[in-house]
């Protein structure tokens, strides 16, 4: 019987090494719930780096513990982290994809390690996928794999889904591997991407770069058509609902709430990266309490940013700079009992999460640039009482389907000054029409809505496909 392969970077499962012994624990992010209906049924199998640089000795053991959590690792070496992900990945792809090619690397062993990384992935693929098996490959880290599966296994159905934007041409072409990178995504009978404007700027690169012709969504390249389309991923509401519901979590709030003095509360949630905005946020609110002294001692910003990719030079240099930022305002105008920036440097457990979701007044998501943003699905989810106000970056591809949120351009500073001031006064009956109707979408449009769009859409183009040959 075909079976379902997912395939991502990395598998969703924390590995630690602690004293000799390791410990294998699930990890619950969005994906990896969404995904648990497809990988966890039958023999699917999930496949993706574990997280960590084993040794030959261990390699066994590894392999038996994800075994029975259906997952089969694929296992990199410390030089393949440092080039392929490190390097090519989060120092070539990341900015380009993100508008930041100043930021872009070019480097020819970057890249060699890539394609070195990718065929790694290919050939534990290829080990374990029976020749009609459905294959999903999931973002940048991946682009060349579609084509080197399709070259192993002509007649597999390959799925890819791309979670971070896909940039114009004009920034697109930049990158030295271009045409290779297209040529490796090509492979796939179906491409998925956020938004619409995504799906534009890559057929708009394959028609420039490939030559090759597309209409209505669908690329032919000769022998195959490959469709492209927008697939808005979603997040498991109920799971933020129920937890914001919970009692546990309405104790936290309550305690929180005391220790801020009841003030209200804008929240701010990213992992550390250039594409969030984190600066430039920061420097709105620091505008914003120059121009409103009137709000000095009722509100607080509360800045949760999580460690991200310290290895990588501007990563370190963007910690500086938070740091420095939020020093500045709060030795500017912090009191003895009122600290404007609460900013805590790592992540929390999910119930405290989902308590700062349900206190915050404002959540402000502000990115330069994102693919989507989860985080501001997340709040809206989490209103159990119907209020609250969602700041939210045009740049985010939720903003799309968010349109009631206060949508700002994150380079106006102005205009994200003005939009804090209207926030924190917008009558509450207002915040209801907006929330609800939000809630309306993101409930809709979950995660489970999402990975069933995407399976019956790429079995559709299969279907289509197959259809072609034998016409
Ligand atoms: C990429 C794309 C796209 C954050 N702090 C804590 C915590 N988080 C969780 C959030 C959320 C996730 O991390 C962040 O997701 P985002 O979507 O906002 O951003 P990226 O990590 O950049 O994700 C993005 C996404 O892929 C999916 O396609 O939306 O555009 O860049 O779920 O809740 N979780 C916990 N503690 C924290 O302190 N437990």
């Amino acid at each position: 019987m075909a079976r379902k392969i997912i395939v991502s970077n990395r598998l969703p499962v924390k590995v630690r090494r602690a004293d000799g012994t390791m410990t294998f624990e699930p990890s619950e992010g969005g994906l990896a719930t969404g995904l648990g209906s497809v990988y966890k049924e039958g023999e699917n199998i999930w496949l993706g780096w574990p997280g960590l640089c084993v040794e030959e000795s261990e390699e066994q053991q590894v392999i038996t513990e994800l075994q029975k959590e259906r997952m089969q690792p694929v296992f990199l070496t410390e030089s393949d982290i440092k080039e392929y992900y490190e390097g090519f990945s989060n120092e070539t792809l990341w900015p380009t994809f993100h508008y930041f090619s100043q930021f872009a690397v070019y480097e020819q062993s970057y890249w060699e390690a890539y394609y070195r990384v990718n065929q790694k992935f290919c050939e534990q693929i290829v080990k374990f996928a029976n020749p009609d098996d459905t294959i999903w490959i999931h973002d940048y880290q991946l682009l060349l794999l579609p084509s080197m599966v399709r070259e192993s296994l002509p007649d597999s159905t390959i799925g890819f889904f791309q979670h971070i934007p896909f940039p114009s041409y004009e920034v697109f072409r930049m990158l030295p591997w271009r045409k290779q990178i297209l040529q490796g995504l090509l492979g796939a009978d179906l491409i998925g991407f956020h938004t619409y404007d995504d799906v534009r700027h890559f057929v708009s690169s394959v028609i420039h770069l490939v030559g090759l012709a597309a209409s209505h969504g669908i690329i032919e390249t000769g022998n195959r058509s490959v469709m492209v389309d927008a697939f808005p991923m979603g997040i498991d509401y109920d799971k933020y609902a129920q937890t914001a519901n919970s009692e546990k979590v309405s104790g936290m709030v309550q305690e929180f709430q005391e220790a801020l003095r009841h003030r209200k509360i804008i929240l701010s949630i990213d992992r550390l990266d250039y594409s969030k905005g984190i600066p430039q946020r920061l420097r709105a609110f620091e505008m914003f309490l120059k121009q409103y002294p009137e709000f000095h001692e009722q509100v607080t910003l509360i800045m949760i940013v999580v460690p991200s990719r310290d290895q990588v030079e501007k990563y370190k240099e963007l910690k500086i700079e938070v740091d420095e930022l939020v020093g500045r305002i709060n030795g500017l105008y912090r009191t003895l009992s009122w600290a404007p920036v609460q900013y805590y440097y790592h992540s929390f457990p999910f119930e405290e999460l989902s308590a700062f979701y349900r206190m915050a007044h404002v959540a402000l998501v502000t990115p330069m640039r994102d693919g989507m943003n989860l985080v501001c699905k997340e709040y809206i989810a989490s209103r159990n009482d119907g209020t609250g106000v969602l700041i939210l970056s045009e740049m985010a591809g939720a903003a799309k389907e968010l349109s009631e949120a206060i949508l700002i351009n994150p380079n106006d500073v102005h205009q994200m000054v003005g939009a804090l001031q209207q926030a924190l006064i917008v009558p509450e009956e207002n915040q209801r029409v907006a929330v609800a109707s939000m809630q309306a979408t993101v409930q809709k449009y979950n995660i489970h809505h999402w990975v069933n769009l995407f399976m019956d859409r790429l079995t559709y183009a299969k279907e289509k496909q197959n259809a072609l040959k034998t016409t």
